[in-house]
């Protein structure tokens, strides 16, 4: 049996103090699974990228990541990681999932495949797993060059003995809805089980010769996610590799319940109120609830809801609003937000006009938000700037990268994918 986690994102409110008991959260989920799997022995944890939020965690979540993970590893356990997009710097610097590879015993971590290197391979239940590695790939050549890994792990399969694992930060074209990613075709085939990180969404799917699978993030990071986290639970995969083929147990952590509610008008509060207060009611005991509420409206709609919120407040829930879009997002492109890319020099640098670029950032959150209606109009004005657009694609293939410290990459590449 080994265990697959992917999107832990510990960390992920660190820059905001007043969001910190959500870190608290993502923490107990953490532990939560570290408990469940010493329970029932499994030995080798993958976690398939975006272990950390950040390229650089905190001293506090370093800390936190260690002290969790010491039984595991002193027991005998061992932990996989790949880079993700978020643990990995966007400038030439030692990833972090790398660091604590260094720093812990047990703790391994797998660089993009070469065939000259092999895999990393152990036994478990008697039986020899290997392990190969594709984080994140980044670059104006991302996709080619990850398929060129997939070459490598291809040729290398054919040759092996024992059970292969492909661990992999990497989105796929067929399951996620803006049709980014790798086609499922490309993987290479001979592989048992493709462990995925990078949605964070859950799926389990038959590829190739084996089964293809996204754990999810492990708490509920977006308010997007809540509908699934209704559905099908958070939490990590437990999978027996000892049959021919795997078979992926979901095994789901007990995480904090969030409900979004929407509003847009004052005639609307009674409505919400009743709503809301019906679903505050269900968590009398035990951790307090919270209350996503997507307003759209000014000022006086958000005066208008004072008192109510309040009252909720009082009752034990967390109330979150979020005005018109929701303000984060599980779309994962770019860039690690490591508090270091300031969103609107980054996309100016490249468009270089202003009002461009404030539009491109309002149609990416936009398109990220489960709003997605509005982005029509966005875009129609993005559009109807031809003037802009004439000159422009001109001048881009002239122009160089002069974001500092960002990869070389020309056009709207430098902040795609
Ligand atoms: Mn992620």
């Amino acid at each position: 049996m080994i265990a697959h986690a992917a999107d832990t994102h510990l960390g992920r409110w660190s820059t905001k103090p007043e969001r910190e008991e959500r870190d608290r959260d993502i923490e107990d989920a953490f532990k939560q699974m570290i408990d469940l799997i010493m329970m029932e022995h499994v030995k080798i944890l993958i976690i398939a990228g975006d272990l950390f939020d950040r390229p650089r965690p905190s001293n506090s979540t370093l800390l936190f990541f260690r002290d969790s993970v010491r039984e595991f590893l002193e027991r005998g356990g061992k932990i996989i990681l790949v880079n993700g997009e978020h643990d990995t710097p966007g400038v030439a610097e030692v990833p972090s999932t790398f660091l604590v590879s260094k720093y812990l015993n047990n703790v391994y971590h797998l660089k993009h495949f070469f065939l000259k290197d092999g895999p990393l391979s152990m036994e478990e239940d008697g039986k020899r797993l290997n392990f190969y590695g594709m984080g994140v790939v980044r670059g104006p050549k991302a996709i080619e060059h990850g398929k060129n890994i997939m070459k490598e792990i291809q040729s290398a399969v054919k040759n092996s003995s024992g059970k292969n694992v492909m661990v992999s930060h990497a989105s796929v074209k067929e399951y996620f809805f803006k049709g980014e990613g790798y086609e499922l075709e490309s993987f290479p085939s001979g592989v048992h089980y493709y462990a995925m990180g990078h949605l964070h969404f859950r799926i389990i799917d038959d590829l190739k010769d084996g089964v293809i699978a996204y754990p999810g993030s492990l708490e509920i990071l977006t308010i997007d996610e809540i509908e699934e986290w209704k559905r099908k639970g958070k939490g990590f995969y437990i999978v027996d590799m000892s049959a021919d083929e795997p078979v992926v147990h979901q095994a789901n952590l007990d995480v904090r319940p969030q409900e979004i509610f929407e509003i847009s008008s004052e005639d609307e509060i009674l409505g919400l109120s009743k709503e809301v207060e019906s679903f505050i009611s269900q968590f009398s005991s035990g951790r307090r609830p919270i209350v996503n509420i997507a307003m759209r409206g000014g000022d006086s709609l958000r005066r208008a809801l004072q008192p109510r919120i309040e009252r909720w407040q009082k009752a034990g829930a967390i109330i979150s609003i979020s005005f018109k879009r929701a303000e984060d997002s599980s779309l994962e492109f770019g860039p690690a937000k490591s508090g270091e890319w300031d969103e609107m020099k980054i996309v100016k640098s490249v468009v270089g006009e202003e009002q461009i670029a404030k539009l491109i950032i309002d149609l990416k959150n936009c398109l990220s938000s489960p709003e997605e209606s509005n982005c029509e109009e966005i875009a129609r004005e993005i559009t109807a700037r031809k003037d802009y657009w004439e000159k422009a694609l001109k001048e881009w293939p002239k122009q160089k990268s002069i974001v500092k410290g960002g990869e070389k990459r020309q056009g709207l590449s430098k902040f795609m994918g």
